[in-house]
């Protein structure tokens, strides 16, 4: 049951596809006073959600603030990342969710000012809150609600389940095309490889530099034959160039944000002096979407989107203004109080929040213009929507792949999200595991961090362990930044434990894949605590490093280094699988419990739930060569020897947009004397490589 409150004068985010008549009685749950909402959490009440968030599963303990922020440091102190993703699920004996949608500043205490209480701070009051509600009192039920109200989940082309490196540094074809050469010569497979800020011509969207990259339509098809999609990247702001076709149209007809007086907003970047696109109004929106055919019509057929927070190195008039004041500081004697104002002032040059107060979006149908920084975490969503409503007038029957840094629930619809500047930290690989089901929740499933750490220098044990849980996540890419040390896979001693590990995605494929699809067009997690598949466990929601991914699967990713092995909490019996690649294959059946369960470097380890099966293709060197027509399977059917494994696998060309077609689905039945049936239009064989007996 969902329950919809209206406050102010709501700003329209289209974040809510369904249509819910505001409630008159009071708001359940919480109290309103001086501005806050107000909800006392008993002791041992779990809170999940948030999605793009710092800190654990359970969200208590800490403030998070919705101000979708360019932060290069995810600390445990951090209070926002680039998203702002409202759901809020209060856990307990009769559970609820919440979702504000509010696209302005928005504070979640969970009991950090005080431990028993939930407070919530928008800055206005202009905004609809949604209380929602189960019968069943299942967690799954609510998000499963939350879901629907908010509509389905991006899909990407299947490719877009194959690994793909990526490196702020690639800066010619001839880079691209070695890092290509490498990985056959590794032998290692490659779906994608990431074009950064330099393919294009002096950081000009929708440009591509003569000089570095003659020929990208012929590169474009080169990489394809290999069986490689190219990924360019696209910026947010439009460098303030003459004769730059993209600034002088978005100019003459005036799409770019305005200051109060009507004059463009002049905020730097990459390119140094830049406009921004006023991804809010529906003109400007189509306009800058359809650029995106430059580069579709060169062969491309992926993107991602960055610095759309927007990320802003410092305003053309701030930064006057600090020359200004510190060249009256010359000559001075800069005491601590002088010297710490000396140094602010360079420091809060980036995204400064006046800057964001002083240019205003124009939304059309009939809406007045409105202020930035109320409408601020809005921006990334509608230009990744701009590109999403875009490719469907250009694409209509193909997918393509999408992805954003920031975002807001409803551009969960247009695109995926990846987890942005996070570092080669062990932590951060952590972070990345307890991200994934929060995200789940609030409707993003295409995600993943940057494999490896993205800022400073990797070392190969954490690249080897974060690809174990990386080979897990749809979003699979090796991605760092400009200085670091390099970290394509073939550039580490043991390159065969790296190959291996890369190849099992692979074999996970048409199970990931088709948990994915079922997961986006049933509106449910793709990612889960564990207290969400054990409600009555009482361990359960204690878990915050493990997961549930799909039906059959529980993770229980290494994360630490120096270690062989790892803790992990069942809460049944469960079938562990340990393996080094697709050719090594361990079983043992473990009981409920506390277990060490050994996992040398080259090795992970997942579990297989009872009654469950999990289908395992043979490895491929991409996506398109995984053939899901001929499949293993492990089936575990726990103690109880009478039990039959049951599977739905969603599958199909991966490409096309009929998802809903019948012919997708095939149920595989394992029974525990090994007998397998499939039911489905596709021929299928199926062999039970483990089934308990
Ligand atoms: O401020 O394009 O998060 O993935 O490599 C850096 C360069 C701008 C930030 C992105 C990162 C990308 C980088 N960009």
């Amino acid at each position: 049951m969902v329950r919809k409150y209206s406050f102010g004068n709501p700003f329209p985010t289209d974040a809510v596809i369904k249509h819910y008549p505001a409630e008159q009685d009071s708001l359940p749950y919480f109290a309103i006073k001086e501005g806050s909402l107000y909800y006392p959490l008993p002791a041992d009440v779990p809170v999940y959600g948030l999605g793009e968030q710092v800190r654990g599963i359970n969200k208590r303990g800490w403030s998070y603030t919705s101000n979708c922020s360019d932060d290069p440091h995810h600390l445990e102190t951090t209070h926002s990342l680039y998203g702002a993703h409202n759901f809020l699920l209060v856990g307990g004996s009769s559970p609820f969710g919440i979702f504000i949608d509010y696209p302005g500043q928005l504070t979640f205490d969970i009991g950090y000012t005080q431990k028993d209480l939930l407070i919530i701070t928008p800055e206005n009051w202009d905004l609809d809150l949604y209380v929602i509600e189960e019968e069943d009192g299942l967690l799954t039920s609510i998000v499963h609600t939350f879901r629907q109200m908010i509509g389905r989940s991006y899909i990407p082309p299947k490719w877009a389940f194959g690994y793909g490196q990526s490196r702020w540094g690639y800066k010619t074809e001839e880079d691209i095309r070695e890092v290509a050469a490498k990985y056959k010569e590794a032998d290692m497979p490659l779906d994608a490889i990431y074009l950064d800020i330099d393919y294009m011509e002096q950081y000009e969207d929708f440009t591509v530099s003569e000089e570095k990259f003659p020929d990208l339509p012929r590169l474009a098809a080169d990489m394809k034959k290999q069986g490689i999609h190219l990924v360019p990247i696209i910026d947010a702001g439009v460098k303030i160039k003459e004769g730059y076709s993209v600034y002088e149209e978005g100019l003459e007809k005036g799409y770019f944000c305005k200051e109060e007086d009507g004059t463009p907003f002049v905020g730097a970047v990459w390119p140094g002096r830049a406009h921004f696109p006023d991804m809010l109004n529906p003109d400007a929106r189509r306009w800058f979407g359809m650029k995106y055919k430059v580069l579709l019509d060169m062969g491309i057929d992926g993107f991602w989107n960055d610095m759309n927070e927007p990320a802003i190195f410092y305003s053309e008039k701030r930064l006057n203004q600090v020359f200004d004041e510190v060249a009256a500081l010359k000559g001075q004697n800069l005491d601590m109080e002088k010297n710490d104002h000396f140094l602010s002032l360079v420091n809060t040059l980036a995204n400064n929040p006046e800057d964001y107060r002083s240019f205003y979006h124009e939304p059309g149908n009939g809406l007045p213009k409105i202020r930035h920084d109320k409408v601020h975490n809005l921006y990334g969503y509608n230009m990744t929507r701009a590109a999403g409503e875009a490719f469907e007038e250009l694409e209509p029957d193909k997918r393509i792949l999408m992805f954003s840094r920031s975002s807001y629930i409803g551009m969960h619809r247009y695109g995926g999200i990846w987890q942005g500047d996070n570092l080669s930290w062990w932590s951060h690989l952590l972070m990345n595991v307890k991200m994934m089901p929060s995200l789940s929740m609030c409707g993003f499933l295409y995600t993943g961090a940057d494999l490896g750490g993205f800022g400073a220098d990797t070392t190969e044990d954490l690249l080897l362990r974060w690809l174990e849980f990386g080979i897990f996540t749809p979003l699979m890419r090796n991605h760092s930044a400009l200085g670091t040390r390099e970290q394509e896979a073939y550039r580490f001693s043991n390159k065969a434990a790296l190959r291996n590990i890369i190849r099992l995605r692979y074999c996970l494929l048409p199970y990931l894949y088709s948990e994915y699809m079922k997961a986006a067009l049933n509106d449910t997690m793709l990612f889960a605590p564990l207290a969400f598949g054990y409600p009555s466990d009482p361990h359960a929601s204690q878990v915050e490093d493990q997961l549930l991914l799909g039906e059959s699967l529980m993770l229980a990713p290494v994360y630490q280094p120096n270690t062989t092995g790892r803790y992990v909490y069942l809460p049944e019996e469960m079938l562990l699988v340990t393996t080094s690649g697709p050719e090594d294959l361990r079983f043992e059946k473990m009981t409920a419990g506390h277990h060490y369960v050994p996992a040398a470097e080259h090795e992970l380890i997942f579990f297989v739930r009872k009654g469950h099966l999990l289908p395992l293709a043979e490895a491929a060197e991409n996506v398109e060569n995984v053939d899901a027509s001929v499949l293993k399977a492990i089936a575990y059917t726990g103690t109880d020897t009478n039990a039959v494994c049951s599977y739905t696998l969603y599958d199909d060309d991966g490409y096309g947009k009929d998802y809903n077609d019948p012919s997708h689905l095939s149920v595989i039945h394992i029974e525990a004397d090994g007998t397998v049936s499939c039911e489905g239009s596709e021929e299928r064989t199926i062999t039970p490589c483990f089934i308990c007996s």
